[in-house]
């Protein structure tokens, strides 16, 4: 059952890169790392990037394992699949399991959605920790192929619209899963009914702190209409997120690199990344609101919904508008300078819920993206402040999957993988000061 008081972990660096680590230990399984054992038993997509950020910094063969085993899922067409299920866990442990998805395509379970491309930037960060170590197992030789196809299946099979963009076609693909974002073209989907839902979600977490019965009526109908049209035709939701699209514009300046480190041309990926930076201005930016909106595809209009994901695309080099993000962040709706972990979404919104999975809570991997895209900026003060605040409260409520940005109660499951790998992460990159 879920602990909702936060508990008092306090611990010094030392200590706390100890917990880190062990969390990781308890969570590794047979080449990959779960997201938490009960609640989520198998390997998740963007969680393995996030692992991978982590574990660089003790075990880099680990970290690179991490990432060959996703993309070791990988379909012949080039996604990568958002679980790889795991053949020793039992087959109702978590739903929809593989008996919903069915699908074997390389050989392995998997379901056939993706999630956000933060894999490249993983990959570089992660050779980048142990140059020696990664040329020895031609780490980048191996994965960057798989890394290309992958980006071209999103830039290919998910540009819906045709403006350079790629969308996501399920909830669970921009990884916010009930962010308040999606609550207007979800709305038109009609959920299945709580009969034909077998949560096990509810076992492992309490349902104050999770999506509804109706959300996962409509995710669960989502996912059924894509598997049943072979995994091709867009089902009833397909939306351009922010966030995606700017992991997928850094993954490119990251391709960029691995490609000149394989002594590579990395012309195609600069000429990309800057194309999707251009359409992510021309299509999502909003000067006025100082902020990116995701757009509705099937309902041709603009969602004005202020998630984090809208100030992610700071994850981007060169992106022209990166002091208006931060200045968005400094504002009532996310207060950079005092929320801890960055709110998921808008602090001022009557439908701000500070428990409730991606309606509120600030998270870790946001907060840590947002915390890199500073950084990246030059914003040091700001970077190295949020980097201290993150790791008190870690310190203050233990590896939780989210917490309450303002009282600093923890909420969903403990012992979470990314919150302790990037936990590690921020401790081992250490402030700019
Ligand atoms: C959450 O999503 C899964 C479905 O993919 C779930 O609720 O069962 C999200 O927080 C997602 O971003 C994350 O990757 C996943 C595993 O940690 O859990």
């Amino acid at each position: 059952m879920t602990i909702t008081a936060t508990r008092a972990v306090i611990a010094p660096s030392a200590s706390l890169d100890r917990a880190a680590r062990r969390v990781l230990a308890a969570n590794w399984r047979r080449g990959a790392t779960v997201p938490a054992g009960g609640l989520y038993p198998h390997q998740w997509s963007w969680d393995s990037a996030f692992i991978a950020l982590g574990l660089r910094h003790f075990s880099p063969v680990r970290a690179q394992r991490e990432l060959e085993s996703l993309f070791g899922a990988q379909w012949a067409d080039g996604r990568v699949p958002h679980i790889v299920f795991d053949p020793h866990v039992p087959a109702d442990a978590y739903f929809p399991g593989p008996a919903f998805w069915q699908s074997a395509e390389p050989g392995v379970p998997t379901s056939g959605i993706v999630q956000p491309p933060a894999h490249a930037l993983a990959a570089w960060e992660t050779f980048r920790a142990a140059p020696a170590v990664a040329r020895s197992r031609r780490f980048l030789e191996r994965l960057y192929p798989r890394l290309v196809a992958w980006h071209d299946w999103l830039l290919t099979a998910r540009d819906l619209r045709g403006r350079g963009l790629v969308s996501v076609v399920h909830p669970w693909e921009s990884g916010m899963d009930n962010s308040p974002a999606w609550d207007a073209p979800l709305s038109r989907v009609v959920p299945l009914p709580p009969t034909e839902l077998a949560r096990r979600d509810l076992a492992h977490a309490a349902a104050a702190e999770r999506p509804t019965d109706t959300d996962y009526g409509r995710y669960i109908r989502i996912a059924r209409d894509y598997r049943d049209s072979g995994y091709r035709a867009t089902p009833g939701f397909a939306v351009e997120d922010p966030l995606c699209n700017a992991l997928l514009a850094a993954g490119e300046h990251a391709l960029a690199a691995i490609a000149a480190e394989l002594g590579l041309d990395p012309t195609r990926h600069v000429a990309r990344a800057q194309q999707v930076t251009d359409a992510m201005m021309a299509e999502l930016w909003d000067v006025t609101a100082g902020t990116f909106f995701a757009y509705d595809v099937l309902g041709d209009t603009v969602l004005r919904s202020y998630s984090i994901a809208g100030l992610l695309p700071v994850v981007v080099p060169d992106l022209p508008v990166a002091t208006d993000l931060v200045k968005t962040a400094l504002g009532d709706r996310f207060r950079l300078a005092d929320a801890c972990p960055v709110p998921s979404y808008d602090l001022t919104a009557a439908d701000h819920e500070p428990g409730r999975y991606w309606r509120g809570p600030g998270w870790i991997n946001t907060s840590w993206l947002f915390w890199y895209g500073l950084r990246l900026h030059g914003e040091t003060a700001l970077a190295d402040d949020l980097r201290d605040r993150l790791l008190a409260r870690v310190r203050a409520c233990g590896f939780r999957e989210y917490v309450d940005p303002l009282t600093g109660a923890g909420y969903g499951t403990d012992d979470f993988s990314w919150t302790a790998a990037l936990t590690l992460d921020l401790i081992r990159t250490g402030p700019r000061r």
